[in-house]
């Protein structure tokens, strides 16, 4: 494994411990989604593949990864956004841009306009600063996404609320469909 490979590596790893199976790494979540980093890297010992990982390395990783999904404060790190543990992370309210963006497949568009956008398998809606950071998330369902503009300024009159990310990523409880439309191209 090269450098590179090792640090993607290691970022989906503990994503995975992070956002979606903490139990799995004997650790528990404090309310803002923060585990002790001594823990996280005692868990990670224990395999084989990061047996040499030190703190240096989470640092590296993450001042490295393009995309910031973890935030390492003092003794403590958490992952910024993507949960799915049962819990929901308690995030402060905070004022997005009058528009967002969400990048999604054809297929999803019915129900998406039927039900609004839901959070599905994760703790919260994602959604995007701007167009191109929707259309690389949309990627990953579809060759050709569909891009969806969220109205955040009339959804806020109406009692929708929007919390923080990192700089590219804003979440949400729930969107309803007054407030989507669809991009046209
Ligand atoms: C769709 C990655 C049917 C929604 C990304 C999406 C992002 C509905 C899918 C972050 C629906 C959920 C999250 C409804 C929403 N009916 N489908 N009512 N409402 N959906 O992966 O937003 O690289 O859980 O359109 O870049 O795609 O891992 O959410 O397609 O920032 O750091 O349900 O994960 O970040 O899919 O992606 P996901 P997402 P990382």
């Amino acid at each position: 494994m090269n450098n590179k490979e090792y640090y993607t590596e290691l970022s989906k790893e503990i994503s995975y411990a992070l956002r979606h199976a903490p139990w799995k790494y004997e650790l528990e979540l404090d309310e803002e989604g923060w585990v002790p980093v001594d823990q996280l890297l005692s868990a990670l010992y224990q395999s084989e593949k990061w047996i040499n990982i030190t703190l240096d390395d989470v640092q590296k990783m993450i001042s490295l990864t393009k995309k910031k999904r973890h935030e390492l404060l003092g003794n403590k790190i958490r992952a910024l956004y993507g949960h799915s543990t049962p819990v929901k992370i308690s995030k402060k309210e905070a004022v997005p841009p009058k528009f967002l963006y969400h990048g999604t497949s054809i297929e999803f568009i019915n129900l998406i306009i039927e039900k609004g956008l839901l959070p599905m398998s994760r703790q919260y809606v994602h959604l995007s600063e701007d167009t191109e950071t929707a259309s690389l998330v949309g990627r990953r369902k579809a060759i050709e996404p569909i891009i969806l503009i969220i109205n955040t300024e009339e959804s806020r009159k109406n009692g929708v609320k929007f919390y923080r990310g990192n700089e590219k990523v804003w979440l949400s409880d729930y969107i309803p469909t007054d407030f989507i439309s669809i991009k046209n191209f």
